[in-house]
């Protein structure tokens, strides 16, 4: 016998218990940020009218007929008093697409808006979208930067993709003007930022060169590159590495840009992604680095090593050991929320201060690169404590 309407009343006290579950602080202490509890957007989140047919005449088992698999790298906006998430929502068919999540806390309470975001259908060859960045522009615009992946044709591989920048603008989030997707030397891109303000009267964008669709190749890091315009954005400057991989570092495979970068009387902070490799396969952790506020291209501090990395459970998921950001929000008070998901299965929250961020970015020193000199920055931190404490 059916029982429609036990199982539908059930999945909806779930979805609200979810929904409405206050988030708290772990008990996870470094100083430099909080980390909450509960991932603030997980499949769970996803509305029962995403899922199931709601009509007991066309599905009597109340069977989920278009599952959702993954909530994962989330884009980040503080919009009219409340904040917004843009979501890659990964269906049990693998396709991701976007979804816009909107909660009055930075931590909890995040539902999802009614439809997912439907993009201008302007790439014919594309199959696949996801990690879009909100970059809030001083021309008046919110542009979402993310991965419009297809196939790649002239490869007889199956699996052999390639990865380009879409781009998209709003002003509400609920309008989206789909741009021509971004043009570089480097025959891939993905984890394309674009920089918030313009930088000698044109875009800026952080990119990511690479060679192939998973190996970067060449592409030496973080990039940065100019655009002169928008509508038909290609980089008519050498892309130039900003914040390069390197050898027997968190970044010796690849790094990515992550969050728009965060404007500080100090410098342009960057919350971005290195992956090394391991025996179990990818790491990939979140560090840091600044930029120089008038020339958003140099280099201006590299804190050592990894900033956040999965944690406990945060380590299992679809594509374990794998902390991700794409998105941060910075309140007029101080605040920085990090959006950073976890093993590409759910979204969690960092938060900080820009105090914090400022103080982590520009007094921990940067990585000596060798073992020996690992021991002495560490010895000479000892020293000064034991003086400190009169030992
Ligand atoms: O699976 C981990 C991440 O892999 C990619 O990042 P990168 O291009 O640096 O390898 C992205 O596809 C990202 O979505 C994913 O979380």
């Amino acid at each position: 016998m059916s029982n429609f309407t036990e199982n539908k009343a059930r999945a909806e006290a779930r979805y609200e218990a979810l929904i409405t579950r206050k988030n708290r602080v772990s008990e996870c202490y470094n100083g430099i940020y909080d980390r909450y509890e509960y991932p603030v957007l997980t499949a769970d989140h996803a509305p029962i009218i995403w899922k199931y047919d709601l009509n007991p005449e066309t599905n009597p088992y109340f069977m989920e007929r278009l599952g959702i698999n993954a909530v994962l790298n989330s884009g980040a906006i503080f919009l009219n008093g409340k904040y917004y998430l843009v979501a890659r929502v990964e269906g049990n068919d693998r396709k991701s697409f976007f979804a816009v999540a909107e909660s009055d806390s930075p931590v909890d309470g995040f539902r999802f808006w009614d439809f997912p975001v439907e993009l201008p259908d302007t790439q014919p060859e594309e199959t696949n979208v996801y990690d879009m960045r909100l970059t809030q522009h001083e021309d008046g615009w919110i542009y979402g930067v993310f991965c419009s992946e297809s196939k790649d044709t002239s490869n007889p591989d199956l699996s052999a993709a390639t990865a380009q920048a879409g781009i998209v603008r709003t002003k509400d989030l609920k309008t989206w003007e789909r741009l021509p997707n971004l043009k570089s030397r480097s025959p891939q891109q993905r984890n394309v930022v674009l920089h918030p303000e313009f930088v000698d009267g044109k875009y800026a964008f952080y990119t990511r060169p690479q060679d192939d669709f998973i190996q970067t190749g060449s592409g030496g890091g973080v990039c940065f590159g100019l655009c002169e315009d928008i509508t038909n954005p290609v980089i008519c400057t050498e892309e130039v590495v900003v914040s390069p991989r390197q050898y027997h570092t968190i970044t010796e495979v690849k790094n990515g840009a992550g969050a728009v970068p965060i404007k500080t009387p100090k410098g342009w902070i960057h919350i971005a992604h290195g992956v090394r490799n391991t025996a179990a396969g990818l790491r990939y952790v979140i560090y840091v680095f600044a930029t120089d506020l008038n020339d958003p291209s140099k280099l201006i501090a590299s804190p050592s090593g990894l900033f956040i990395a999965p944690h406990g459970g945060e380590r299992v998921g679809d594509v374990s050991n794998v902390c991700f950001t794409n998105g941060a929000v910075v309140r007029e008070n101080g605040d920085v929320y990090i959006y950073y998901a976890s093993s590409d299965t759910r979204v969690h929250v960092a938060a900080t201060t820009l105090d914090k961020l400022m103080d982590y970015t520009f007094n921990t020193p940067s990585d000596p690169l060798r073992s020996v000199d690992c021991v002495k920055q560490r010895c000479e931190l000892i020293r000064n404590n034991l003086k400190y404490l009169g030992k």
